[in-house]
């Protein structure tokens, strides 16, 4: 472990990425060392509170497993055998092998991977652009950028929750804020709001602690939530509840609309949701009526077939009440004059001959006018050839293996792709099966701007703290590499392409690193000046651009593909209902399980169980179940709660096993995507969303331990 040499203490003011980030912190140092990590008292988004991933992180950062140089496979695939090797061997045989592939068979022949938005995305897409390739594989097909392109076609921008401006309503859907702080949000927000007397609607099926503490907790079958927002927009509209003004001036397809609601009356929705018809009318009212109101909703209800349906019903339920860029509604926040993503990535690069090639982008047509692809067109290509043979991947930041649908394809897949690199702080399941493996550095251990592509308006520059072995940032591996194969746009090094960022602001990263934040201008009610950015001008209920890519154009509710209506036959051999993924305040999707002071909070994985649901198979809480669907089956243990529906089950996600010192490191023992499908039938046909939450199990006790 090396590090900055220094004598002194010092605190360094800076802003934590444990996860979506957005904390800001002090770090003390001494001698050079990170000796703790605590919230900012003053910083704008999070008050001095600090989750305890921020607060452990200084454990991952000196954990003795990180990879700190970078290595070569020399053994077979999975076997665990590794030769350290040096960063420009790394760079000059990754490059050498990438510019080949290219040359060969063609760029698109080379997918560039990464998980959940991670600082470097800018980076890697600009790589991809600029070598030409269309596949880059994120999580965007289930997660955030379904919002992102969905609310760019229905109103030009996706609109957040105005904190800052006293919303007295708020509407939770499928989310946990408090603790997730997820994308563009701190779940510190929130509760100020709730402590001072906001009303509180939550829509899930689980009893969180937001649900508790709620004016109306609407616990709906899950799955069915399209068909609960149509039933609360027809509530809504039969009480003559919208804002006629906003309506008549700024909506297109209003008329269409109704008529699509008025096919969801409150016995129907009922029925189809679980919730009784007076709480529906209840939360409509309550929503409807008290203003300002905004909504806060996350990926639950984007991890379905139903995905940019349920993204664009919340955008009307707020437009229709008045409450799109209202003060403490949902608003569009403007960045600082910085470039925005798709300028820095240099979306314009990719030819129109390159991007006509993108895996499923005739498929999933709404994903692709933002370069989104959804992973199961990866394996096709990988295992069939179809409809072209992909030879490479290079993933960073990413645990496929453990976070994409139906696991067992995955790990095929990778198994079988020709040539794999994995970035990474640890040896992870996914990293075991490559052919070159790269050290990572945290965010405490490279200079970057953070969060210059959410859309809360801030950035927060971040500087280098460490250095730990000879890890890298991502910045300066794509940067490294895009060079080694010839591309010229990038600058000088690193900090020139960050101060290429901040140019259109007249900014550079020296003028900029010492400050806590920069943020754009807050301004509201913009489109009474010039409308909303879509092709009618005002926020199409009946989406023009959806009808152009030939999709229905108002929304509508979908049986997700396994429940108990779409496959009653299934009922005998899986009777319940399994939602996967609900986060856990610890970790990170599937991170943090090597960090003693996380993993000591919660030992193992966890699956809640109606008390009466668990007796039924004889389980008591704490013991060993196993969790079984038409795909494989899996262990966790039990926790016996009656916040949940006897029909329901409910298993966390993101589990392996780092102390399993085998290459395979347990992936397949705890992974809730052994259970997970990815059937293209199933996915959401506009943006190729899996239904990562909803599937039908059956549950059985397991006797031994792990
Ligand atoms: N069943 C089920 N599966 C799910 C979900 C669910 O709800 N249910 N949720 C899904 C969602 S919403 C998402 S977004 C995905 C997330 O999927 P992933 O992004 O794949 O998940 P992570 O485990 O966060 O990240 C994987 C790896 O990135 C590494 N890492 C972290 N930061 C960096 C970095 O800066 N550089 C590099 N090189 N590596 C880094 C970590 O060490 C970790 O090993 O999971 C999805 N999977
Ligand atoms: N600590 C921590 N923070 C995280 C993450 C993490 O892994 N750990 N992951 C990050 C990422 S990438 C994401 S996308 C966000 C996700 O953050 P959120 O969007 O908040 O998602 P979840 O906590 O997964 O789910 C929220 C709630 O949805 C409920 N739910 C499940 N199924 C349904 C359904 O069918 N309908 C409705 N209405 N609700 C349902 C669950 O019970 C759960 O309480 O969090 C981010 N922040
Ligand atoms: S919520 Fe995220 S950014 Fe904030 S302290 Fe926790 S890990 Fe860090
Ligand atoms: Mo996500």
């Amino acid at each position: 472990m090396s590090t900055i040499a220094s004598n002194e203490e010092k605190i360094v003011r800076t802003n934590c990425r444990g996860c979506h980030g957005g904390c800001g912190v002090l770090v003390t140092v001494k001698n050079g060392v990170i000796d703790k990590i605590e919230g900012d008292p003053e910083f704008p988004t999070n008050h001095g509170t600090l989750c305890s991933k921020g607060l452990a992180f200084k454990q991952l950062v000196y954990h003795p497993d990180r990879l700190k140089y970078p290595m070569k496979r020399i053994g077979k695939r999975g076997e665990g055998k590794w030769e350290r090797i040096g960063w420009d061997e790394a760079f000059d045989t990754i490059g050498k092998k990438i510019y080949n592939y290219k040359a060969q068979f063609g760029a698109e022949s080379i997918v560039l991977a990464q998980g959940t938005s991670r600082e470097f995305e800018s980076f890697l897409s600009r790589f991809a652009n600029l070598l030409g390739t269309p596949n880059v594989m994120g999580a965007g097909y289930m997660c955030y950028l379904s919002r992102v392109v969905t609310a760019l076609s229905v109103c030009g921008k996706l609109p957040i929750v105005d904190y800052e401006g006293d919303p007295k309503c708020v509407v939770v859907w499928g989310n946990n804020v408090v603790w997730n702080n997820a994308d563009e949000y701190t779940g510190e927000n929130l509760m100020r709001v709730l402590n001072e007397g906001s009303k509180l609607i939550v829509v899930d099926p689980r009893l969180t602690y937001l649900a508790g503490r709620a004016d109306v907790w609407l616990q709906l079958r899950p799955g069915t939530d399209t068909a609960l927002m149509l039933g609360i927009a027809n509530v809504i509209i039969q009480e003559g509840l919208y804002d006629k003004e906003f309506v008549a001036s700024h909506v297109h397809g209003w008329d269409d609309f109704c008529k699509r609601a008025s096919e969801y009356p409150l016995d129907k929705v009922a029925q189809i949701t679980w919730v009784p018809q007076d709480k529906i009318v209840e939360a409509a009212r309550l929503f409807a009526q008290t203003k300002p109101a905004a909504i806060q909703w996350g990926v639950a209800i984007e991890q379905s077939i139903n995905c940019i349906d349920n993204d664009r019903m919340l955008i009307y339920l707020v437009a229709m009440t008045g409450n799109l860029d209202a003060k403490g509604g949902n608003v569009f926040y403007t960045p600082p004059k910085a470039q925005n993503i798709g300028q820095f990535a240099k979306h314009d690069a990719l030819t129109a001959e390159q991007r006509a090639k993108m895996l499923g982008g005739d498929i999933f047509r709404l994903a692709a006018r933002i370069n989104v692809i959804t992973p199961k067109m990866v394996w096709n290509a990988i295992l069939n050839g179809e409809p072209y043979q992909v030879k490479a991947m290079m993933i960073h930041g990413s645990n496929p293996v453990v976070t994409r649908e139906n696991a067992q394809e995955v790990y095929k897949a990778l198994n079988a792709v020709e040539f794999l690199t994995v970035s990474d702080f640890f040896m992870t399941p996914t990293a075991e099966l490559a052919d070159f493996v790269l050290p990572a550095a945290t965010w405490l251990e490279a200079d970057y701007l953070g969060g210059f592509f959410f859309r809360h308006g801030y950035i927060f520059p971040r500087k280098k703290i460490v250095q730990i072995g000879e890890c890298k940032s991502d910045f300066e591996m794509f940067h490294e590499f895009g060079k080694r194969v010839g591309q010229e746009d990038w600058e000088e090094n690193v900090e020139g392409d960050l101060d290429a960022i901040l140019k259109p602001a007249g900014l550079s990263w020296q003028t900029v690193k010492d400050l806590p934040f920069l943020r754009g201008p807050v301004n509201y009610l913009k489109h009474e000046k010039k409308g909303f950015s879509t092709p009618t001008k005002k926020v199409e209920f009946s989406s023009t651009i959806l009808e152009q890519l030939n999709y229905d154009p108002l929304p509508t509710f979908k049986e997700v593909p396994e429940s108990p209506v779409s496959r009653p036959e299934m009922l005998d051999e899986y009777p319940y209902i399994l939602i996967t993924g609900a986060r856990t305040p610890v970790f990170f999707h599937s991170e943090h399980r090597m960090v003693p002071w996380l993993r000591e909070l919660q030992p193992d994985p966890i699956v809640e169980l109606h008390p009466e649901t668990a007796a039924k198979h004889a389980i008591k809480d704490g013991d060993w179940v196993y969790i079984q669907s038409p795909r494989g089956k899996i262990k966790q243990r039990a926790k016996l709660t009656t916040g949940i529906d006897k029909r329901v089950v409910a298993i966390q996600h993101g589990w392996w096993f780092p102390e399993v010192k085998t290459p395979d490191h347990g992936w397949d023992i705890s992974n809730s995507n052994i259970l997970t499908d990815n059937d293209p039938k199933g996915l959401d046909a506009a943006m190729g969303a899996s239904n990562l939450r909803v599937l039908l199990c059956n549950i059985s006790r397991a006797e031994e331990k792990k």
